[in-house]
């Protein structure tokens, strides 16, 4: 099949699911063509079966927003046309699945076909797509769309209850692929930044209000009050800065280590011995399941999807939202004992495998066959 994706190719969670699904699709056969305004950071791999597409948004003073849209669905229907796509999967629906009507409906004047595909992923529904500029145009691409899936069954019930969707919803999990977790480096270098006794603790994500970054805070100044340990924060964002402010404050900016956006995850996780996720709001909480797939403990809060993903007493442990003290209680009930601690890391592990990336690609797959045909007119 010929297949474009279109997604945000920045670090957030809905750009590395479309990057490494297209990476997946193409060593399957498929023919990827990934068309967004950046080359997706997780993907190094063009090739014969891999391609990427730069929608370029040229600058006019006329205009104080540059209109990306526009250019999207231009860039789509050429590359449809030239390439002979046959099925459009767009990530995060804003404005991605409006761009992709868009291009359809063009297409469709040529008579050309397209069958979108539309996956939503969290904050395009829950923050961002529910506010009332966005909610009409939401609510109708979302319908439009061929077939639409969620990343869990939490996002699913999210977008029934905030929009009327008169599609069906396919829950089709974010998922891992397992091999790229279990490491082929000899040493991940954990010396470098803790001593033997040192627990290491890491928090990765985009540094938004909705990842509590406080919260992580103020859970690993408890731990370290009880244990030896180090924080390692990966990510950027708007919540950096303070975050940064308040280890000062609390006195533990030496035990904290800031590394910003990060293409070595799977070394970072390597020699963690927990997460920490207590986001207001997780769709799905990718990051968690790249640590449980590293055989990392997560300790997250039991909003949104997360309790899919994350399960009590066995990969970890869930509070609710703001109990600081829950989640430090849990922490140290892992990290206090070395049989605790290794019984929790395999149980992690062995979670995350439910969603190896083997299981799940066969699903996209499954929905592209059944919208294509569908949508094939008849002759
Ligand atoms: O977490 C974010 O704010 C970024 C956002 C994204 O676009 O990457 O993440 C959402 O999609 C991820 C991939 O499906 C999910 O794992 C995250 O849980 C979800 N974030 C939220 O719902 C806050």
């Amino acid at each position: 099949m010929k297949i474009g994706i279109v997604c945000y190719p920045t670090f957030g969670g809905s750009g590395v699911v479309a990057t490494e699904l297209g990476i997946e699709l193409s060593k399957r056969g498929h023919e990827v063509h990934f068309i967004t305004y950046k080359q997706p950071v997780r993907l190094d791999l063009l090739g014969s079966h891999v391609h990427f597409h730069e929608v370029t948004v040229p600058e006019y003073p006329l205009f104080h927003y540059q209109p990306y849209e526009l250019a999207l669905s231009s860039k789509l229907v050429d590359m449809v046309k030239l390439h002979k796509i046959e099925v459009l999967h767009v990530h995060y629906a804003i404005p991605h699945a409006y761009a992709a009507y868009m291009a359809k409906k063009m297409l469709q004047e040529e008579g050309i076909y397209l069958p979108i595909v539309t996956t939503l992923h969290g904050t395009d529904i829950t923050l961002v797509g529910s506010h009332p500029f966005y909610k009409t145009a939401v609510t109708f691409s979302i319908n439009q769309s061929d077939a639409v899936t969620s990343v869990s069954e939490s996002l699913k019930q999210d977008t029934l209850r905030l929009f009327d969707i008169k599609n069906d919803i396919h829950v089709v999990t974010n998922f891992i692929d397992i091999a790229k977790h279990t490491p082929n480096f000899i040493d991940c270098q954990r010396d470098l930044l803790a001593s033997k006794d040192e627990k290491i603790i890491t928090h990765i994500s985009n540094f938004r209000e909705v990842k509590r970054i406080p919260d992580v805070i103020k859970v690993f100044y408890n731990i370290q009050k009880e244990i030896p340990a180090k924080l390692m924060m990966v990510g950027e964002g708007p919540e950096k800065e303070p975050a940064e402010q308040l280890c000062a404050k609390l006195g533990i900016e030496d035990k904290v280590v800031f590394f910003g956006n990060s293409n070595e995850i799977d070394r970072i996780l390597c020699y963690s011995d927990l997460f920490i996720l207590p986001s207001e709001t997780e769709s799905f909480g990718l990051a968690a399941l790249e640590a449980m797939a590293s055989g990392v403990p997560v300790i997250s809060s039991n909003s949104g999807g997360i309790p899919e993903v994350n399960i009590e007493g066995v990969s970890g442990y869930l509070s609710n939202v703001g109990d600081i003290d829950d989640m430090s209680k849990n922490a140290l009930r892992i990290l206090k004992d070395e049989t605790t601690l290794a019984k929790f890391k395999e149980a992690a592990k062995k979670q995350a495998c439910n969603f190896d990336i083997y299981q799940i690609v066969p699903q996209y797959e499954a929905i592209y066959e059944a919208t294509l045909a569908k949508c094939k007119p008849l002759i």
